[in-house]
């Protein structure tokens, strides 16, 4: 290979990987914080997406997930987790817990009610006290 073949599979390379970091990347990543009363609260604003849109917490502690959706579009209306059967109407310009007790580690998606908007919920395993 000479420099420009070179170059031309490097650049390639950085160009597929800048795509799926795109598409697939994890924008934010936040711990949750825990409460006095042991509840793992966080806030998430919910403009075009979630963010944050990667939210790690415990097994087996009361999670409470602060929407607040700033924005009218109706995309982000409603905010769905699946695998914990929950489903809320999220008005705009208010915020809107979402609470429940992740039971078990694994990682759990939340969507919007038309499955565009992503967000992740990573539930670790309880820690050992
Ligand atoms: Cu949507």
């Amino acid at each position: 290979m000479d420099t420009t073949e070179i170059v031309v599979v490097v650049s390639g390379i950085a160009l597929v990987a800048l795509v799926l970091w795109y598409f697939f990347g994890e924008r934010e990543r936040v711990a949750a914080r825990v409460e006095n009363d042991g509840v793992q609260e966080i806030d998430i604003t919910v403009k075009g997406g979630y963010s944050p849109d990667v939210v790690v917490v415990r097994a087996g502690a009361p999670v409470r997930l602060n929407f607040y959706r700033d924005e009218t579009a109706s995309c982000s209306e409603r905010v769905v987790f699946g695998d914990f059967r929950i489903a809320r109407e999220l008005p705009a310009f208010e915020t809107t817990p979402v609470e429940f007790t992740p039971e078990r580690a694994g990682e759990f998606t939340w969507t919007c009610g038309m499955n565009m908007m992503r967000g992740k919920l990573v539930v670790e395993p309880p820690t050992d006290a």
